[in-house]
C-alpha cells in the first residue's frame, strides 16, 4: 500500500478489489521487496519439472537418488529392520550431544579409514555428525574460511558436483579448477591433473572425489591415486575427500575407502566428508560426518572445541533419528553384514542397467560409441549428450536429466531402459 494514500482510501483498497498498480506497487513496500527471483536449482530443479510432467512415461534422471527395478524409492532391508530394534527399544527424544554421539562418529570413522587406522587408534582424529554430505562440505569449508591458516583457495575438479562451486561462493571462499576428465578418452585425464596440481599454491586446498565421481563416474586407478597422493603431499595441499558414494563405485565400502586410506597412511592431513544418503538410502535423514586428520591428539582437541563452537551457533546440535540407524547397523555384526550385501545390490543392479542401456542404443544401429556408459561406474553416466539432445530428450520424450548429459543410471529400471535407449538413439542420430 503507497504510504501517501490517506487512510481510508488504504482500507477501502484493501476492502475491494485491488486495481492492478496497487498490487505492483504492494512488492515495493514489502520489507523484501528488493528481493530477486533466483534461478532454480540445477539439479533439485529437474525433479521440480519432472513433479509437474503428466506424461505417463516420464522419467527422472536427474537427481541420483537410487530406485528399485520398479522405479520405487528403495529401503534397504537392512535399515528397514534397524528401525524395528530401535523402535523396539523405546528410545527417548532428547538432544544429542553437539558434535553427534561418540558412539556414531567412532562407527562412521571407522568404516572410511579402516579398524587398523592409526590416526583412529592415536585419536589424532576430529570427527562430528553433520547434515548430510552438504552439510559436512560446508561445516568443512566454513572451518577453513575462519580457521586456516595457508592459502585459502579450492581447487574443484572438472566437471565437479555442482553444489561444490556454489558452496565456496557463499562462503566467499575463492575456487578454481583443475583438469581431470577427458571428453576424448572419456576417462580420467592424469597428465592434466598432475600438471594442475603441480601449479598450485602450496598450501591450497585439493577436493577430491573419493570414489564414484559425480558425474562423470570415472576414477583414478589405485596406481594413479598413488601418483595423487605424492604429488599433492609434494606440494603441500590440503585434501579434502568428498565421500558420498562409498559402496557405489565396486559394490564394495572397502575398495571404495582405498584413495581415503592410502593418503591416511601416505599421513596427509586430510579432511572428509561422509554421507549416508546414498549407501543407505537414508536421503532425507540428512545423516553425515565431517573428519579431520589433525596430526596430534590435542590438535585434534582444540580443532573439535572450535567445530562444536560453529555447530551450536549453526543448529546447535544434529538430529538422532538417521544417525541411530547408522550406529545401529555399523556397530551390530550382523545388520552389518547385511547392510554390505543391501550395498552390493544396489550397485549390482546399476551395472546391470547400464549393459541394458548401452546395449539398447547400440541394438537400435546408432552409430556413435556408446562404450563408456560401461566403462564408467558408480550412480550416474556422463553420456556426452549434447545440450540440444538433453532438450530434446526432455521435451519430446519427457526423459529429465541435468544439462551437462549426466543421468543417473540409478534411476533406470526394466520398465523404461528400452524407452530410454530408444530416445537417446533418437536424438544422436538425427
Ligand atoms: N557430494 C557429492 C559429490 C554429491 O553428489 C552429493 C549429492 C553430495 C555431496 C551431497 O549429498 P547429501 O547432502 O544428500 O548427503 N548429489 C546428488 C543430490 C545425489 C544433490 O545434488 O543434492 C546429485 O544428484 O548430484
Amino acid at each position: 500500500m503507497p504510504p501517501s494514500m490517506s487512510l481510508t482510501a488504504q482500507v477501502l483498497a484493501r476492502n475491494t478489489n485491488v486495481p492492478i498498480f496497487y498490487a505492483a506497487s504492494r512488492a515495493a513496500s514489502s520489507f523484501w521487496g528488493k528481493v530477486p527471483m533466483g534461478p532454480p536449482d540445477v539439479i533439485l530443479g529437474i525433479t521440480e519439472a519432472y513433479k509437474k510432467d503428466k506424461h505417463p512415461k516420464k522419467v527422472n534422471l536427474g537427481v541420483g537418488a537410487y530406485r528399485d527395478d520398479e522405479g520405487k524409492p528403495f529401503i534397504l532391508p537392512s535399515v528397514r529392520k534397524a528401525e524395528e530394534l530401535i523402535y523396539s527399544k523405546c528410545m527417548n527424544h532428547e538432544y544429542a550431544p553437539i558434535a553427534g554421539e561418540a558412539v556414531y562418529t567412532k562407527a562412521v570413522a571407522e568404516l572410511a579409514f579402516g579398524q587398523c587406522s592409526l590416526a583412529l587408534k592415536e585419536k589424532t582424529n576430529c570427527t562430528v555428525q553433520t547434515l548430510s554430505g552438504t552439510g559436512a562440505l560446508r561445516l568443512g569449508l566454513e572451518f577453513i574460511t575462519k580457521h586456516y591458516e595457508q592459502v585459502k583457495e579450492v581447487w574443484f575438479p572438472t566437471p565437479t558436483w555442482g553444489n561444490h562451486p556454489q558452496i565456496c561462493n557463499t562462503l566467499k571462499l575463492p575456487h578454481k579448477k583443475y583438469r581431470y576428465y577427458d571428453p576424448k578418452t572419456h576417462g580420467f585425464n592424469l597428465q592434466g591433473a598432475c600438471e594442475d596440481i603441480c601449479s598450485m599454491p602450496e598450501g591450497s586446498i585439493i577436493l577430491l572425489h573419493a570414489c564414484a565421481h559425480n558425474p562423470t563416474g570415472v576414477d583414478p586407478k589405485k596406481e594413479e591415486w598413488q601418483t595423487l597422493s605424492k604429488i599433492i603431499k609434494e606440494k603441500k595441499l590440503l585434501p579434502f575427500f568428498d565421500m558420498a558414494y562409498q559402496g557405489f563405485a565396486t559394490g564394495n565400502v572397502d575398495n571404495d575407502a582405498y584413495a581415503v586410506r592410502l593418503f591416511e597412511k601416505e599421513g596427509h592431513q586430510l579432511m572428509l566428508a561422509q554421507s549416508f544418503a546414498k549407501n543407505m538410502g537414508l536421503y532425507g535423514e540428512r545423516v553425515g560426518a565431517l573428519t579431520f586428520l589433525c596430526g596430534d591428539p590435542d590438535t585434534a582437541a582444540n580443532m573439535m572445541s572450535q567445530l562444536k563452537i560453529m555447530i551450536r551457533t549453526m543448529y546447535s546440535n544434529p538430529s538422532i533419528n538417521g544417525s541411530r540407524l547408522v550406529t545401529e547397523i555399523l556397530t551390530s555384526p550382523e545388520l552389518k553384514k547385511e547392510w554390505l550385501e543391501d550395498v552390493k545390490l544396489m550397485a549390482d543392479r546399476i551395472i546391470t542397467m547400464r549393459k541394458r542401456l548401452r546395449s539398447g542404443i547400440e541394438k537400435h544401429g546408432n552409430k556413435n560409441n556408446w562404450k563408456h556408459i560401461t566403462d564408467q561406474i558408480g550412480m550416474f553416466c556422463y553420456t556426452g549428450l549434447k545440450p540440444n539432445e538433453v532438450e530434446r530428450l526432455t521435451k519430446e520424450f519427457h526423459i529429465y536429466l541435468t544439462k551437462d548429459g549426466r543421468i543417473s543410471v540409478a534411476g533406470i529400471s526394466s520398465n523404461n531402459v528400452d524407452y530410454i535407449a530408444e530416445a537417446m538413439h533418437k536424438v544422436t542420430s538425427k
